[in-house]
């Protein structure tokens, strides 16, 4: 059947309320309606008790009109007068597209006073969801607060006289083992990188970095183990730059430093602390200012002791004779790798005595401290020979100063 204004039909639309569905009576009389609106709307607050949900009523085939709000489901079969009611309240806005059939465009059933296009709550209700906002909102702001200052904070750790942990200590860990096992000795490369990485930190996090123990490197030094050829170790005591360059040119030849673990930590400095599982970027103790059983010096005395016991047919010895010290008894050298030699397995240790172009001769071969040395190991079973000015090394340090007045005898 065809509608016109002044007709009216009932609908039924997709609202829903109190589990009902509900018909919406479309209404064409529209002067009526509004009338009838005011006074529904006293009601409509006092009645509107219950959740409704919001429902969408078909419109399509009642010519000249269309939608432009929709409201809420009411109850089933309301008449005209309770268009306004709480429960039935379609706030449906209908107007004729032809202005004609309407002189006063917009003249329309909605809005209701007061009117919201969501479902109602009972005050209390409101109460108790403004109140849960209002916790909610503060228990946000109290975590958010609280969250910022902890990102903020640099944690405590306790204070000490050397240098802290090398920045970026656990990236630059990594990146060497990486460098090590796939650039530089391929035959590493089964090695688990990501392992050994976390071995390292294990090792010292959570620690007292006073109280360091061999024990704390043996899983590292497990993951890290690597056989070293006969004939090709190379010690070295106050002498680092030299003894390195040597074996940076005679590739076979091994320092400690050129093994998987001395290369991951050469040059590095690390520590934690034992309130915290942070690394101290801070500070570390100073390995004489502070503590003798630090967390860099036991690994280093670790290390070497390694390094020596694994080292097997005749071995070298980087010295410097340029200075006063040239054999140290305290000295890592001096210390820990001549006590670790095994007889057994070393016969001979030689010494090369090297000098500055410019410096003092302060120690040759035939000086009492290099005697010191030679009954030392002596003593261990292990012969001694040396040389000063080992002429390989030599040419090293002549082809830095290539015009130098002593080079030219060298070359
Ligand atoms: O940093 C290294 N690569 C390192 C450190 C200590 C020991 C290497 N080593 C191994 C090497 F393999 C050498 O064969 O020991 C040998 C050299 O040690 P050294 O003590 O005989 O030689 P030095 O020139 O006196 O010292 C080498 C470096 O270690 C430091 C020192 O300040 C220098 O930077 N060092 C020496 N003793 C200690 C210690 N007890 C130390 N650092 C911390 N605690």
């Amino acid at each position: 059947m065809d509608l016109v204004p002044g007709d009216f039909q009932t609908r039924r639309g997709s609202g829903h309320c109190g589990g009902k569905d509900t018909d919406v009576p479309l209404w064409w009389k529209l002067d009526e309606m509004e009338a009838q609106l005011g006074k529904e709307f006293q009601a409509l607050e006092e009645e509107r008790n219950d959740v409704c949900e919001p429902f969408v009523a078909d419109t399509s085939d009642v010519p000249g009109a269309y939608i432009t709000e929709a409201g809420h489901g009411g109850r089933a079969r309301t008449k005209i007068g309770e268009l306004g009611h709480p429960l039935a309240g379609p706030v449906l806005r209908l107007r004729p597209t032809d202005p004609a059939m309407d002189p006063e465009p917009d003249h329309r059933l909605s809005p209701v006073p007061g009117e919201k296009p969501c479902c109602n709550l009972t005050k209390k209700a409101k109460i108790r969801v403004g109140v849960l906002l209002c916790v909610l909102v503060v228990v946000v702001t109290v975590t958010a607060v609280v969250g910022v200052l902890k990102l903020g904070q640099v944690p405590t750790h306790k204070e000490w006289n050397g240098t802290g942990t090398t920045p970026h200590f656990p990236e630059i860990i990594l990146g060497r083992c990486y460098t090590y096992t796939q650039v530089k000795r391929p035959e590493l490369s089964h090695k688990d990188c990501q392992e050994i990485a976390k071995a390292f930190q294990n090792a010292f996090l959570s620690k007292d970095p006073c109280s360091s123990r061999e024990q704390d490197y043996h899983p590292l030094m497990k993951l890290t183990s690597q056989d070293t050829p006969c004939n090709k170790a190379v010690f070295w005591s106050k002498s680092s730059e030299l003894a390195h360059q040597y074996t940076q040119v005679q590739q076979e030849m091994f320092t400690l430093e050129d093994t998987l673990l001395g290369y991951l930590a050469d040059g590095l400095r690390w520590c934690g602390d034992a309130g915290s599982s942070e690394i101290n970027y801070q500070s570390c103790p100073h390995w004489r200012k502070d503590c003798r059983n630090n967390t860099v010096s036991v690994f280093w005395d670790t290390v070497s002791k390694r390094f020596a016991e694994n080292a097997c047919g005749m071995v070298q010895v980087v010295l410097n004779g340029s200075i006063s010290n040239t054999f140290d008894k305290n000295s890592t050298f001096g210390r820990v790798e001549i006590h670790n030699l095994h007889p057994e397995k070393v016969p001979t240790l030689q010494a090369w005595v090297m000098h500055d172009l410019e410096g003092a001769h302060s120690h040759t071969c035939s000086s009492s401290l290099i005697n010191d040395l030679k009954l030392i190991l002596e003593r261990r079973n292990i012969a001694f020979t040396c040389q000063d000015d080992y002429r390989p090394v030599k040419l090293l340090q002549c082809v830095r100063h290539p015009d130098h007045r002593f080079c030219s005898s060298v070359m």
